[in-house]
């Protein structure tokens, strides 16, 4: 099955039929739906609508733009039941996933953010420490169009959150969906017209990564991007070649590190949801465990107790807890990954192949006995593998978790808090969470984001609301100082004289003018 099945431009009348793009149901393989996808013309004109529409949205008073957002959230929640179905249908994501991964850490965004915004954007007083006769502050005024290119794993929460923070700063936004789950992103849409938002303030551009390239070609002011490394690399090329600022968030392959000390019924519990939630493809992900050696052998035979608990199945048939792979090539990734690790001495404890009969599931797969050489330890999974590694003690955990070209997200599990928080600061990663998986993400006061090859910038938290804006600073005079000043022309030897004494007073440690102003 080939989510991507572009039909053929072809002739209907005297009108050339666009490209189409068809969604398939990855659970059952069902076709669900298929739409257009919108080529270089389409896309700049999207931008250009959102361009005007922007001007008199960027005018209303943060206050309005809050309350309006909030409609916003109250047509999501009202229309949950819809928007899990569809997820459940697109993705193959369990109903619970669904609505707490997706619907209700979209509207809590939208909650926290239209409570605060107005203060996290209001003016920024800056205290000079020199320029007494000045005073200094920034403002937060929105960058214009922000396009925001989407992945298929979370469709709805990642989109809808950075569209909501783009648009509360006073943004307007055009959104490009994965094209492995276009509905999911013309029903973004729908829900902003729903809501009563001008229509053109929030657009949905379908299409492929062609789609994608044209967005950035079409110059808007800010680019937030979420996919592949691979790609983000070209995202990056093509933002660089036309100055615009991005934020990149990409791939993860984060390490839980499992001290001696840990609880080991919670530490097992985490691990299985932090691995096999939405059938493992989350970028934060609990992708490798680094297990001291005093609990390892207990720690699997748990793990491996509880994920034969697991149940397996179409989402939208009945209760699951693991859902569908949504994005079908990734089947291939999870053998090729499993052959590396068996064939290099890992022990498979459970799962390993794709369930046969059922639309595109793979079994929920636990690796023990892996060592840092094997492919699984080190490149993304993205599919419902937990390879598991016996370390003789932290140190060598904390070092096994840094030698990664990924940095987004790591885990500690120790009943020691202090203890945590030291390993945890150590964990070279955007976040680091101690006995606790995942939930990191949905904490909307957090930056989220990465480091290394992870990505750059921030999503959520002040920087990632005062990141869709442009930071400008305004200097003006507290005092007059009459009509000329003492570093303006003309240029003299009396006044080079007094500057390089002045700076010796006042740069040179030991001086009395310095040590006074440092008392302030
Ligand atoms: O991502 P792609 P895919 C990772 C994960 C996964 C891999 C592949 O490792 O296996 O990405 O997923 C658009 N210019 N993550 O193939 O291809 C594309 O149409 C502009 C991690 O879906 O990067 C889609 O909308 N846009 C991640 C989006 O980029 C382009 C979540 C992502 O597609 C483009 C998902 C181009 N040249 C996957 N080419 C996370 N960190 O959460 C493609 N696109």
């Amino acid at each position: 099955m080939d989510h991507l099945a572009a039909a053929e431009s072809s002739k209907v009348g005297s009108q050339p039929r666009s490209e189409m793009l068809v969604s398939y149901a990855p659970a059952t393989g069902e076709r669900l739906g298929e739409v257009p996808i919108l080529g270089p013309d389409a896309v700049r004109a999207a931008v250009e609508r959102a361009r005007t529409a922007q001007v008199s949205w960027a005018l209303l008073p943060v206050e309005e733009r809050c309350e309006r957002i909030l409609k916003l959230r109250d047509v999501i929640v009202d229309r949950a039941e819809e928007l899990v179905e569809l997820l459940a249908r697109e993705c193959g994501k369990p109903r619970a996933e669904g609505l707490t991964h997706e619907v209700m850490v979209t509207a809590d965004l939208a909650t926290y953010y239209a409570k605060r915004a107005p203060r996290l954007l209001a003016p920024r007083e800056i205290e000079l420490h020199l320029l007494k006769h000045r005073r200094s502050y920034v403002h937060y005024a929105p960058r214009g169009v922000v396009g925001i290119i989407a992945p298929w794993n979370f469709p709805f929460v990642i989109p809808m959150g950075d569209s909501i923070t783009a648009l509360l700063a006073g943004n307007a936004v055009v959104l490009k969906p994965s094209e492995v789950t276009p509905l999911i992103g013309v029903k973004c849409k729908e829900l902003f017209d729903a809501s009563g938002l001008p229509p053109d303030l929030f657009q949905v551009v379908t299409g492929d990564g062609r789609t994608g390239a044209a967005l950035i070609d079409a110059r808007p002011d800010k680019v937030v991007f979420t996919g592949a490394v691979s790609t983000g690399r070209r995202v990056a090329a093509a933002c660089g070649e036309r100055l615009i600022p991005c934020t990149l968030e990409l791939g993860g392959k984060a390490a839980a590190i499992v001290c001696a000390d840990a609880d080991l019924e919670r530490t097992a519990r985490a691990l299985v949801y932090g691995g096999f939630a939405n059938s493992g493809q989350i970028c934060i992900s609990v992708e490798r465990v680094y297990a001291h050696e005093a609990l390892y052998e207990q720690l699997v035979e748990r793990v491996v107790q509880l994920v034969g608990e697991l149940r397996q199945g179409d989402p939208v048939a009945g209760d699951v807890d693991v859902g569908a792979i949504i994005f079908d090539k990734q089947l291939e990734v999870a053998k090729t990954l499993i052959a590396d690790a068996v064939g290099k001495g890992a022990q498979l404890k459970a799962g390993g192949k794709q369930v046969v009969g059922l639309g595109s599931f793979f079994e929920p797969t636990v690796l023990a006995g892996c060592t840092q050489d094997m492919a699984v330890m080190r490149e993304e999974i993205f599919g419902p593998i937990v390879p598991i590694m016996r370390v003789s003690d932290d140190e060598e955990a904390v070092r096994l978790a840094n030698d990664s070209h990924l940095g987004l997200m790591g885990y500690v599990f120790t009943r020691d808090r202090d203890k945590g928080r030291r390993l945890a600061e150590r964990v070279r990663a955007g976040t680091v969470m101690v006995n606790d998986v995942l939930t990191a993400y949905a904490a909307p006061e957090a930056p989220f984001g990465g480091v290394k090859d992870s990505g750059f910038g921030r999503v959520h938290g002040e920087e990632g609301l005062r990141d869709m804006c442009e930071v400008r600073h305004v200097s003006y005079d507290r005092i007059a100082l009459g009509s000329r000043d003492p570093m303006w022309f003309p240029y003299s030897e009396g006044s080079y004289r007094a500057f390089a004494k002045g700076m010796r007073l006042l740069f040179r440690s030991g001086s009395v003018a310095r040590k006074v102003l440092d008392l302030f």
